[in-house]
């Protein structure tokens, strides 16, 4: 199997167990191959992508969004199985593109998956700016970010998070963000104390910031507790 056979099998498996319909995954791998086939896999242009986000709407309600920084794998096993949160890979093509890396090059129709990310801006760096200015611009009413607690900066003014989400959170339709704080040990916080986020939020958008432990995280994992109880 070529790299192109191999890459394009995960893509449809992970599309349709979303759940999708076989023709959707096709049409969608046919606009996510024309942004980066044929093309320098450095100096990668955002607009790549344009075709395939307009074909591909986010469908889940926006009011129950949830951002997330250096967190990763505990938010996505917070939201799994859960509807009310959704993170981007939660969303069709975030689940699919999630932990995979993609690039073309000039001159031919190959797909590579190594070597994709060694210079900015790439076709992968390039799917997630775009992907994600959209998911914040999409966000609604109240909105949520789980954080770890435990960096010297939880809130990084440079990361996805607030480099690329925060500035595109649309108020008045953005009414509030909750920060979810991930600590080991129970204790405080506000926005404030959470470097240049209360600066970096638009004055019209409320901020609160709650404290939880991992451990509690993870109880509420386990127990399946319902929305809106776990902090
Ligand atoms: O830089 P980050 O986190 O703050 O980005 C996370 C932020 C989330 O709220 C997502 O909506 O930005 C979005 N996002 C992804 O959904 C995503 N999936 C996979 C950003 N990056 C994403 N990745 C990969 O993780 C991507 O390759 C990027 O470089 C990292 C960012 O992780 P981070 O620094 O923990």
């Amino acid at each position: 199997l070529t790299q192109k056979a191999e890459f394009r099998e995960t893509f449809m498996k992970k599309c349709l167990e979303f759940p999708e319909e076989e023709h959707i995954c096709e049409t969608i791998w046919t606009n996510f191959e024309q942004a980066y086939v044929g093309k320098e896999k450095c100096n990668f242009s955002d607009q790549n992508y344009d075709q395939l986000l307009a074909e591909t709407p986010f469908k889940h309600p926006c009011g129950k969004m949830m951002f997330w920084s250096k967190t990763k794998d505990l938010v996505h096993k917070f939201t799994k199985k859960r509807d009310c949160f959704f993170t981007l890979e939660d969303t069709l093509l975030g689940y699919v593109l999630n932990g995979l890396s993609w690039c073309g090059e000039k001159g031919n129709n190959e797909t590579f998956t190594e070597n994709c990310e060694d210079c900015l801006p790439n076709p992968v760096s390039s799917f997630w700016k775009i992907a994600s200015t959209r998911f914040a611009q999409y966000a609604c009413e109240g909105a949520s970010v789980m954080l770890d607690g435990e960096r010297k900066e939880p809130y990084d003014s440079n990361s996805f998070f607030g480099g690329v989400e925060v500035p595109n959170l649309q108020p008045p339709k953005v009414k509030d963000l909750t920060v979810v704080l991930v600590t080991e040990e129970i204790r405080a916080c506000t926005c404030d104390s959470l470097g240049t986020l209360r600066k970096d939020l638009d004055q019209r958008i409320g901020c609160a910031c709650k404290a939880v432990t991992k451990s509690r995280v993870e109880t509420c994992i386990e127990d399946n507790t319902p929305c809106g109880a776990c902090w």
